[in-house]
Formats: structure tokens, C-alpha cells, sequence
């Protein structure tokens, strides 16, 4: 989750650094540092604890200068954050490295490198790499070749930055399990882990794969597999533009996020579906017959990206009759399992890079499934190259870490999925039609929900002295209430709780008091009337209910219910357009509180890290 930046160029870095390093604060962010070389003193380095900007006034008061750098803003693993924790990391004067990853033999390399004389500065991982990189360096007198032989010690997930004084002219870079993209200029070559920080140098990127090994200078890129074959790396263009990753005339990112849903929306759907029917083809050419052999579907995701997948589960055993098993991948990948015959291995992430996520993939292709179909927001990256079937949603970068409009781009995904799958079982052209038809509604009804902003606003103002939340809803709804719950907890750092509204007699109704508002989404479906009895046990124990509910459902206000009119929607689409007053309702509370929203406290996007 720690971001990486690194450049080579005829002019200063040290700029290009630096807001590479702003443009990655969403993965990591408890400190940050640089080192730059010029070709002639040892490697000048700056370190801060805290954020970027920490980093940036040191760097004024004293400034680095040079042409080649690398740089750091970390999300702690190991040792807590602290200056001599903050990447880069030294052995001596005139070697450094920045890391992204976990080194699991870390210990053990550690014992060996101090009985070899090294001295240890700080309590991370990283640390040995740096000093087993220069061990070797000692021996092999060229970077390149101490780095090769290096990563051969590591066990665990990498992606490294290693530059030294005495080849000030080159950087050596390595990925194993961690991203890393390489932005190519003219006459001068980036590296990042994110194709974001590099937006205002270049919008051309080569993808390393897993055990790349690659040597970097102004004006050459030379990478080799992990045999040590010298190989080509393909060359494309970044698809969105550079502004995508302003903040433009919002206050923040997670605010400019949700209200680019109607739009994000319209283009996850754009080529996937006509007027009637979706398009299976846009699933990949071989989805047809793919389609056609699937008995089970297992979706395995984290946090925001669990929630789509238990909302798909009822769209994929409702539509297409398929049984269909959601589960996170942190629990997933270590326990035994049993893949049913012809089964879909669908993995959701925002990123493509959690790390917990691709671990499951990796391990269920050993296990052996029919396919696996990835839904993702960040084109080549590592989950969309490992999969064979992908449906990118068209979100654009998301940097609010609490994510929004990555989740309903997912749904609108998994529902074209479903829909694809239901068809290969027997879904009639008339519901499908129905169904499709009620799609293209969605981006219209989010924008009319975007319209009462201002009134959940206001709603918000009921929380601020919460401590604690409930939030409740049936069916489909449900994962939606847990999404809302996350997001709560997420930004504003309120403790709350979802379940299932038929759950609260059996004991959360306990919790119920004046000090507990209760949050319920009441679309008016199949099971608005049961819903509806839920509330009035919550009511009789004198809670405070908010609900979200369509006309049609007739939740009155009155005494502690207050009610948000949301449009009217299809039953099927219903959690997709159920999920954004949640975000508002989240949003608000967070900025009445004054929390860092966009960069809540403890946590990173994209976990690239287990
Ligand atoms: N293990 C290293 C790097 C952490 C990281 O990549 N976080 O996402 C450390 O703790 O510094």
C-alpha cells in the first residue's frame, strides 16, 4: 500500500518527485521520504513523519537537488511510523532503496546481515534488503547484478527502487508481487506504483510482470524476466484524462467521487448492453462458451468490494438459478477449500493489486475452476492480466480512500454479468429486457438522489454526537446496509453495525435506545412490508429511525422516524441507487465531525499488502 515514485531525467527530480509522491498519499500516508543523486556527493536524503506535505517543507528549508531519485510515502508494516522507519532506507552513504511489499524471511536475513557487521537503524522489513543489496554490491561491483542476486534471498512481496552514488546515471527497479509501473518520457524514464503519480510527466506506461528485473536510464529501459531473459514490455497509453485525478471545484475527492457516479454509471455500461439485452461478447470472446459451463459462480473480494459481491450473489441465484458463494479473500486463501465442478472464480478489486485477492486467485488456479473473470477499475494490473474474462468498470481513478464510485460501477457490472449468466440459463428476453431497461434508468435516479444532498445534510446533523449506528435491510438491501455501516465507520469513526432487519429480535434489538440511530433502506420491494414490522419494534423501544424508502413503500414521517424520499426504482437495481444517499448520509457526518475524509486514519487504498 506505500506508494513509490522514482525518475531519472537531465533536469531536477526533485519536483517530479514530490508530486508524485502528493498524487500517491491515498495508498500510504504516516510518512514520506526522498533520496536524490547528483552525480557527485553521496545520496542526499530527506525523511518526515506525518504527510507529504511534512516532507515538502523540510525539502524547502533544505533542498535536494539532482537527476536521479526516488521517493516513499509509507503505510507501516513493520515499525511503527517514525523518521528512522520512513523509506528511503541505507546501507552507508551511497546506497538506497524505497519498498513496497512485506519481506517474510526479514528475521532470519537480519541475524545473517548482523553477523556480517551490518548495523540496523530501524525496525523494518526493509532494512535487510537494503544492506543484503549492498553485501553483494561489495562482491559484484555493479548495482544491477547486487539487485538480481538479491531478490533471489527474498521471500514475501516486493516491489523495489534501488539507486547508488557511484552509478548515478540508472536505477535498478523489481516487482514480485507488488505493483509497479514504469512511465516512459523522452529522455527521461519514471517509475511509480501507480500510473497516477506520474500524470504530469508522461502518459505512456510499461507494465513489469511478476519477477521483472529492470534497469532504468534517461534515455534506455532494459527489463528481464525472472529467467533472465531480456524481454519487451508492451507500451500503451494511460485511457483517462489527467484531470480525472483533481479535486476540481470540490472540497473532496470522496464528494467529486460520488457525484461522478450518474456519469461513471452510463460508461460501465457503454458497449455492454443495448436497449434489451447485454452483450456477452463484452465480457471477452470466449465468454459465450464459457457462459455456457458454469454451474457455481465463487466470488472472493475485501471490504467495499465483498459488499458488490454478496449483492451480485442474489442477482446471480435469482436470475440465472446458479448457486453462487461470496467469501473475503483474507479467509479464503487459508483454509481448505472445495472448488465445485465448472465453477466461475469471480475476484472484484478496485485496484487489481490487493494483495489478499490475487493470493486467492492464484491459489484457487492450482486448485483447478473453469475460468476466472475479474472486475476491476485499473487496466493492466495484475488481477486483470491474470484472469480470463474481464469487465473493467469505467469508474476513472478513485482517490477518496473510502471507496464510492468504484462500488457502483462493480454493481453495475456484476448486474451485466448476471445477467450474461442468467441468459445461458433460461432468463426470459422479456425479463431480461425489463431488467435492462431498468439499467438505463440508473444513472437518472442517481443524479435525483445526488438532488437531496442537502437534506441529508441536514439529516447528518443527527449524528455528530453518536457514538454508535445501526443500519438495517432486507434481501438485496442487506449488503447495501453493510456498505453504508462501513462507510460510517470508514470516515466518521462512528461504530456501526448492518444486519439483516429480521436479525434484530434476536439480539441486536438490545442496543435499541434513544442514543442508537438506526439507519434502514426501504425500497418498496417484496419485502418492504416485513421491513416496515421491523421498524415499529425498533420505534416501540423509543430508537431513532432514519429511513431511505420510495413513495410507494409509504414509511410516514412522524415522531422519531424521519423519512428521505428516494425515486422510484426496479427491485433489481434497487441496491445500486440505495447506495448513494448511504455515501451522502456518511460524507456529511464525516465533515461535520471534521475527520480527514478523503485520508481516514489507519487505512490506504489499493492493499497491496496481506
Ligand atoms: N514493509 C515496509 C513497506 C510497507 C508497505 O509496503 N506498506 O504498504 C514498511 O513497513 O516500511
Amino acid at each position: 500500500m506505500c506508494g513509490i515514485v522514482g525518475a531519472v531525467s537531465e533536469r531536477d527530480v526533485q519536483g517530479i518527485l514530490l508530486e508524485g509522491l502528493r498524487r500517491l498519499e491515498y495508498r500510504g500516508y504516516d510518512s514520506a521520504g526522498m533520496a536524490v543523486l547528483d552525480g557527485k556527493s553521496a545520496v542526499q536524503r530527506a525523511r518526515e513523519v506525518g504527510k507529504v506535505e511534512s516532507l515538502a517543507a523540510a525539502i524547502e528549508a533544505s533542498p535536494l537537488s539532482g537527476h536521479l531519485g526516488i521517493a516513499h510515502t509509507r503505510w507501516a508494516t513493520h515499525g511503527e511510523p517514525s523518521q528512522l522507519n520512513a523509506h528511503p532506507h541505507m546501507s552507508g552513504d551511497r546506497l538506497a532503496i524505497v519498498h513496497n511489499g512485506i519481506i517474510e524471511n526479514y528475521q532470519e536475513l537480519r541475524e545473517e546481515l548482523k553477523a556480517d557487521g551490518f548495523e540496523f537503524t530501524s525496525q523494518t522489513d526493509t532494512e535487510v534488503v537494503v544492506h543484503l543489496i549492498e553485501k553483494n554490491y561489495r562482491e559484484l561491483g555493479k548495482l544491477y547484478d547486487a539487485v538480481k542476486t538479491a531478490v533471489t534471498r527474498l521471500r514475501g512481496a516486493y516491489a523495489l527502487a534501488v539507486v547508488h552514488a557511484d552509478e548515478p546515471e540508472h536505477m535498478v527497479v523489481c516487482r514480485e508481487g507488488s505493483p509497479l509501473v514504469i512511465g516512459v518520457g523522452i529522455g527521461e524514464n519514471f517509475i511509480a506504483s501507480d500510473q497516477l503519480a506520474l500524470l504530469p510527466v508522461t502518459d505512456r506506461f510499461m507494465f513489469l510482470e511478476e519477477g521483472d528485473l529492470a534497469d532504468i536510464r534517461r534515455d534506455s529501459i532494459e527489463i528481464h524476466d525472472r529467467e533472465g531473459a531480456l524481454v519487451d514490455r508492451a507500451v500503451s497509453r494511460f485511457e483517462h484524462s489527467a484531470d480525472a485525478a483533481e479535486k476540481g471545484e470540490y472540497r473532496h475527492y470522496m464528494l467529486k467521487e460520488i457525484h461522478e457516479q450518474p456519469r461513471v454509471i452510463k460508461a460501465t455500461m457503454e458497449g455492454r448492453v443495448t436497449d434489451s439485452r447485454v452483450l456477452e461478447q463484452a465480457l471477452g470472446i470466449e465468454a459465450g462458451e464459457l457462459l455456457q459451463d458454469v454451474r457455481h459462480v465463487q466470488i472472493i473480494a475485501c471490504g467495499t468490494s465483498y459488499h458488490a459481491g454478496m449483492v451480485a450473489r442474489y442477482w446471480i441465484e435469482d436470475l440465472a438459478g446458479v448457486p453462487c458463494s461470496v467469501e473475503v479473500a483474507s479467509e479464503f486463501r487459508y483454509r481448505k477449500h472445495v472448488i465445485q465442478k465448472d465453477t466461475l472464480f469471480l475476484c472484484i478489486s478496485q485496484s487489481g493489486e490487493t494483495a489478499d485477492t490475487l493470493a486467492a486467485l492464484r491459489q484457487a488456479k492450482k486448485a483447478g475452476f473453469r475460468a476466472a473473470l475479474a472486475i476491476c477499475n485499473v487496466p493492466g494490473s495484475s488481477l486483470v492480466r491474470e484472469s480470463d474474462l474481464v469487465i473493467m468498470t469505467q469508474a476513472g481513478p478513485e482517490i477518496g480512500v473510502a471507496s464510492t464510485k468504484a462500488f457502483t460501477t462493480q454493481l453495475t457490472a456484476l448486474l451485466i454479468f448476471s445477467l450474461a449468466l442468467a441468459r445461458k440459463n433460461g432468463l426470459s428476453a422479456e425479463r431480461e429486457a425489463d431488467i435492462v431497461k431498468a439499467l438505463h434508468l440508473v444513472p437518472g435516479q442517481v443524479s435525483d438522489v445526488l438532488a437531496l444532498e442537502g437534506e441529508i445534510a441536514e439529516m447528518s446533523e443527527r449524528f455528530v454526537e453518536k457514538n454508535h449506528a445501526l443500519f438495517l435491510g432486507r434481501g438485496s438491501q442487506f449488503p447495501v446496509a453493510m456498505e453504508g455501516a462501513l462507510k460510517l465507520k470508514e470516515i466518521s469513526y462512528i461504530h456501526a453495525e448492518a444486519y439483516p432487519a429480521g436479525e434484530l429480535k434476536h439480539g441486536p434489538l438490545a442496543l435499541v435506545d434513544s442514543e442508537m440511530p438506526v439507519i434502514t433502506v426501504a425500497p418498496n420491494n417484496s419485502m418492504a412490508e416485513k421491513l416496515k414490522s421491523n421498524l415499529e419494534e425498533v420505534r416501540a423501544r423509543g430508537g431513532e429511525l432514519f429511513v431511505f424508502a420510495d413513495r410507494a413503500a409509504n414509511v410516514k414521517p412522524e415522531e422519531n422516524i424521519h423519512v428521505v424520499q428516494l425515486p422510484e426504482v426496479h427491485e433489481i437495481t434497487a441496491p445500486i441507487v440505495y447506495t448513494v444517499p448511504l455515501q451522502l448520509l456518511s460524507y456529511h457526518v464525516a465533515v461535520l465531525k471534521g475527520t480527514d475524509v478523503d485520508q481516514p486514519r489507519n487505512l490506504a487504498k489499493s492493499v497491496t499488502v496481506e
